[in-house]
């Protein structure tokens, strides 16, 4: 490519290599010319938001340079690359990951205060990018940071919703849903107006039959939708690694407006073909885990899945090399099953538009995908209606159902005496109406299947795809135990802590890149000054958090109390309602209580963050009933410090940032069995938390890590929930445990506002089978919290577990388990830049 270049002009464009700032002064230069030339301002009206602006554009500058010399480099290897597909990518801000991946965050921090501004204000100026629900986005979002940290050759590829996860108002103790319109300003990413893919829907299918007798199916009609690629930097930590995030905006394929129509006076319908295209990138579906089946949802994921295939062979074809290589050259991973449909996509471009033949075409999809499964819970498992698929994607039905006819052809062979396989194990399930499994044709098209932690892996392997471990053997299905980026969940969220661990780990921040360096800090456990510190450090994160909870819900709570924090999506299966039951048991064994021994109660503050899905009104029951106890409780006079109860509004990454390193203690009480991984976990014991918990998801390799002397773990196990909730129904009268039943008898007599308000919580636990175990665990949940307020007594103790605890999370880095996604599923390689080494001070 370089050569076919004159010499002149090469000579031209070389001499004027563009460089981003490497000092103070030329930061300062940078930020003063965004602000007077990029956004028209000056000295004297550049606001907070301006400064952020001029700010996040001089630190862009440098990351597209890094960016594009990572993509000719990649080019040029012309290596293996991974595509990492996921509907969510819940990035949170960029600023401050930008300073710190590049390594400059001081750099701007005295240049900016040279020139009036505070650096915690101007990062604070930045509007989340929550293009995610929860733990599968933001999972995403640690992959995407390890990947450029460890030079992989990677692209994300996603939606470009207008509207991300709705922000939530508390208004009277109830959830209300505002939208979240995050694009007016939006600096970190790059309109790709000449990269479009034009996307076609509904029409039929026509088959034609040349001499030789081969048939070849054309997709013909229907509407065409066209796809915009917008594409974000993802810089790597301490290397110039710069990878890409391609997100996709769907617009109208004729670009204009319908000026017949608008001659005639119908205004309104001349802008209708714009205003419907666009509506496919308008919206995330704030569902986690749970599977609602909506047409405008299929369109969104067969949009992004056939625009970003279609950049992928597009980039493959430029290579000119056979198709057998193509999967020595691509590796896709699905995030979950909502682009399985690229599978289909594949397939269909092989055999249709490529000619090859079903069975070549076929084991280069299989060699290309692999599957990652983030959950067993079957209201989340996808599955599309046949007439809807029909409809909306003829060609890919029939596909899909020859895919089928293949593989249970290969079932039958296999199990000749078991007729009820096929049934089972059928991509199409035989129910009125019929539906497409998409997580059994996710397995069927891949050559790996992984669960994302231990427990969760052989729960997969034995219960919902036990009878695909059978007919492909065990090979197929892996774990891939989940992990979390350092440099987000402990160098940007608390530096303080992060500095600390890294004077004990050597020195450096390499500890950042090789997490398994913490185990150093373990021999500082009893090092009165190191110990100092970091009870220092706790207390002014809580101290923050305090600050915080009084500026935005006007209580008082005091930073010396425990910190007890629960925060992620609000569900059954996680268990917020046990946790505030476990509340009001409190705040009534206090009220019945003297003063006397009031005071020596442990005091808490119970903290509660996270949205209900707009139309679960069960967990939207559950915040009101959170909201409702703290106006009772945190106005009790008899209560004072010793108990306060607080919902924080809007919880997402950036919150997630400063209140993780303010916790004693975070709750991870899912059912047993049904919490994959979660992955907050980890965040809150990275950051010298320590953790309640059932035996669920990665808890269990969490205690493996650290110790089950630092965990405070209680609860029945997965292997006995099937016998309990049996029991439950068909056991005679199933029994509510007398504490709890004491707190519905508080509930019901009105302590807490309208007993009819929360009536369907009591009733779901006493009268309709009590699916997720509350009656069941309670008991043993209260006897642990007890444990905790006893242990946290004993502040030494409680510290030396901390510090321990930190020291021997290092398993639980992103990098861990991207190079074993690397090694295990994807086989490629890192492609390290010449000065990996970098342009950061952390190597
Ligand atoms: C989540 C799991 O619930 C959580 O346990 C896990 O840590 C996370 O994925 C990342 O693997 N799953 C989802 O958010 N959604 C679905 C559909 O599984």
């Amino acid at each position: 490519v370089e050569a076919s270049i004159p010499e002149p002009q090469r000579q031209a464009w070389l001499k004027h290599q563009i460089t981003g700032f490497e000092d103070k002064d030329d930061f300062e230069k940078q930020v003063v010319r965004h602000v007077e030339t990029t956004l028209a301002r000056s000295m004297f009206n550049c606001d907070e938001t301006a400064a952020y602006a001029a700010t996040s554009l001089a630190f862009r500058d440098r990351l597209v340079i890094e960016w594009n010399r990572t993509q000719q480099r990649q080019t040029f290897a012309d290596s293996k690359r991974v595509y990492y597909l996921s509907l969510e990518f819940l990035m949170g801000r960029a600023l401050d990951n930008a300073m710190l991946n590049i390594g400059l965050k001081d750099v701007a921090q005295s240049g900016l205060s040279d020139l009036g501004f505070r650096v915690e204000d101007i990062i604070q100026q930045e509007h989340d990018a929550a293009l995610g629900n929860g733990g599968l986005g933001r999972l995403a979002a640690c992959f995407l940071d390890s990947l450029a940290s460890l030079n992989y050759p990677a692209w994300g590829y996603g939606l470009r919703y207008r509207y991300g996860i709705f922000k939530q108002e508390i208004i009277d103790g109830y959830q209300v849903e505002v939208p979240d319109y995050w694009l007016d300003f939006n600096p970190w990413e790059f309109p790709r107006h000449d990269v479009t893919v034009d996307i076609q829907f509904y029409g039929s299918v026509n088959k034609t039959t040349d001499d030789t007798g081969k048939i070849t199916a054309h997709w013909e009609g229907g509407d065409t939708v066209r796809a915009v690629a917008y594409d974000v930097p993802i810089p790597g930590f301490a290397t110039p690694s710069t990878n890409n995030l391609r997100l996709w905006s769907s617009k109208a394929a004729s670009g204009e407006f319908d000026f017949q129509k608008f001659n005639n006076g119908d205004y309104e319908s001349s802008v209708g073909d714009q205003q419907r295209a666009e509506t496919i990138s308008a919206v995330l579906y704030p569902n986690d885990n749970l599977d609602r089946g909506k047409e405008l949802r299929l369109k969104q994921q067969y949009f992004w899945v056939a625009a970003s295939l279609y950049d992928i062979v597009r980039r493959f074809k430029k290579t000119k090399r056979a198709w057998r290589e193509f999967p020595d050259q691509v590796a896709i991973q699905l995030n979950d099953t909502h682009p399985t449909l690229a599978i289909v996509e594949l397939q269909r471009i092989l055999i249709d538009l490529e000619g090859l033949d079903w069975d070549d075409a076929w084991s280069i999809v299989q060699k290309t995908f692999g599957y990652t499964n983030h959950t067993v819970l079957p209201e989340a498992l996808e599955k599309w209606s046949v007439g809807l698929f029909q409809h909306l994607l003829p060609r890919h039905l029939q596909i899909i159902y020859d895919i089928n006819m293949y593989f249970l052809q290969f079932v039958e062979r296999s199990f000749p005496q078991d007729r009820d396989m096929l049934r089972r194990v059928s991509i199409i399930e035989e129910s009125q109406p019929k539906m497409v499994r998409m997580a059994y044709l996710a397995i069927v098209g891949s050559h790996k299947v992984n669960g994302v932690a231990e427990l969760h892996s052989d729960l997969i392997r034995t219960t919902i795809f036990k009878d695909f471990v059978a007919i492909y053997g065990p090979d197929k299905f892996v774990n891939v135990t989940n992990g979390i980026t350092p440099r987000r969940w402990l160098h940007q969220a608390n530096p303080g802590l992060s500095d600390l661990i890294a004077s004990k780990a050597g020195g450096s921040e390499h500890f950042l890149k090789d997490l398994t360096l913490l185990n150093k800090i373990e021999l500082s456990v009893d090092d009165p000054a190191f110990r100092k510190e970091w009870a220092a450090i706790k207390l002014a994160n809580k101290t923050r958090l305090a600050d915080y909870i009084k500026a935005t819900t006007g209580v008082e709570v005091s930073p010396k109390a425990l910190f007890d924090v629960q925060v992620k999506r609000i569900h059954e299966y996680k268990r917020q309602q046990m946790n505030i039951f476990g509340v009001i048991h409190r705040y009534l064994t206090l009220k019945a209580q003297t003063p006397a021994e009031r005071k020596k109660a442990q005091p808490r503050v119970n903290i509660f963050g996270g949205k209900a899905a707009p139309g679960y009104w069960m967990a939207k029951q559950i915040i009101h009933l959170i909201n409702s106890v703290g106006a009772v409780v945190n106005n009790d006079p008899d209560i004072g410090d010793a108990l306060k109860v607080i919902f924080l509004e809007d919880y997402n990454v950036s919150k997630a940032e400063m209140i993780i390193p303010a916790s004693d203690l975070s709750e991870h009480i899912s059912t047993a069995g049904t919490e994959a991984s979660g992955t907050s976990n980890m965040k809150f014991v990275l950051n010298g938390g320590l953790i309640i918990g059932t035996c669920d998801g990665a808890n269990i390799e969490i205690t493996r890590e650290i110790g089950e002397e630092n965990i405070f773990l209680f609860g029945n196990l997965a292997e006995d929930v099937d016998d309990l909730r049996h029991n439950h129904t068909y056991g005679g009268d199933h029994k509510v445990d007398a504490s709890l039943q004491k707190v519905f008898a508080a509930i019901e007599s009105g302590t807490f506002g309208s007993a009819q308000d929360f009536s369907g919580m009591i009733t779901a636990v006493r009268d309709h089978g009590d699916f997720y175990l509350v009656s069941d665990d309670f008991h043993s949940y209260l006897e642990t919290q007890d444990l905790v307020d006893k242990v946290y007594a004993d502040q030494e103790t409680w510290v030396t577990k901390c510090i321990t605890s930190v020291a021997r999370m290092g398993f639980f880095s992103s990098d861990r388990c991207i190079n074993e996604y690397a090694e295990e599923i994807w086989n490629i390689e890192p492609l390290k830049p010449e000065s990996a080494a970098g342009i950061s001070k952390g190597e």
